[in-house]
């Protein structure tokens, strides 16, 4: 059973249908990974895929899909610009726990200016609004991370299955559509000091996500620590590592 290989079905044809593809190298060993987990009638195999893509806009279009049964299915869906253009990461935080589900979606901004708002974020608060009364605000989380979100933050904690595979994915959908629609749409930048800003403005949401990923001790406990470092590191959340090859 997985909850999210819908979200990946429509998504990945998608970004080929709309966008001159290519692959992104997936370091040895990070295209899948098993482990065992629980004993007895409760063991349970926990499957990672990872995909990655890349295009003449996009640095990196990458999904990592956890698939641990009915209690652990994950899909971390994030889009990160090339830096020579100021668009929006994408990001889709898809968790589902015994507990219950954790929605994250957003069209992550790098600036907080008007300007920015109103290119980047006001054309989809009419999507954002429309999922609020089936998909309401997921109540507290972490003080440090909200610099990093838009306006339209999907964040919300379902109970109900039938919601994630219904309103999340049709939002899903709609966030992905307006995004490749922004991406269409981009200009290059060419001045110098407002590549420096994207720069460091994705150089700061990365290295956040990077040191503080809540998903950190989940696959600590699955995989060990060295292969955790670097599956975040060298591959979710790459930049740093991707610049300092470059130089
Ligand atoms: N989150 C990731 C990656 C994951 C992942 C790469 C592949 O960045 C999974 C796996 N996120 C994941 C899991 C949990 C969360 C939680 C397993 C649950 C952890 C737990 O409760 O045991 C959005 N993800 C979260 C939370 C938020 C997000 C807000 C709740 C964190 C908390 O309450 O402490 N997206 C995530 C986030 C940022 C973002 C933290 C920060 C900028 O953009």
């Amino acid at each position: 059973m997985s909850l999210y290989q819908p979200f990946l079905n429509h998504a990945i044809p998608l970004l080929k249908e709309r966008l001159p593809l290519s692959p992104y190298p997936i370091p040895q060993g990070f295209e899948r990974k098993e482990a065992i987990t629980g004993k007895g009638k409760r063991q349970e195999t926990v499957v990672t895929t990872s995909y990655a893509f890349k295009s003449p806009k996009l640095r990196q279009i990458r999904a990592a899909h956890v698939q641990g049964g009915n209690s652990l299915q994950v899909l971390n869906f994030v889009i990160f610009p090339q830096l020579n253009y100021n668009l929006p990461f994408f990001g889709a935080d898809l968790v589902t726990l015994p507990g219950g589900h954790l929605i994250a979606l957003d069209m992550q901004p790098l600036f907080h200016d008007e300007a920015y708002k109103k290119k980047y974020s006001d054309p989809i608060l009419p999507i954002y609004q429309s999922y609020l009364e089936d998909l309401p605000w997921g109540g507290d989380f972490p003080e440090e991370a909200k610099p990093f979100f838009s306006p339209a933050f999907l964040w919300t904690r379902p109970q109900e299955t039938e919601l994630v595979e219904n309103q999340v994915l049709g939002a899903f959908k709609e966030y992905l559509e307006a995004y490749l629609n922004f991406v269409v749409a981009a200009e290059p930048i060419s001045d110098d000091q407002s590549l420096e800003d994207i720069q460091n403005a994705q150089l700061r949401y990365i290295g956040y996500r990077a040191a503080k990923d809540p998903a950190r001790g989940m696959f600590t406990r699955l995989y060990g620590e060295e292969w955790t470092e670097e599956y975040i590191h060298g591959f979710l959340f790459d930049l740093e590592r991707y610049l300092g090859s470059k130089c």
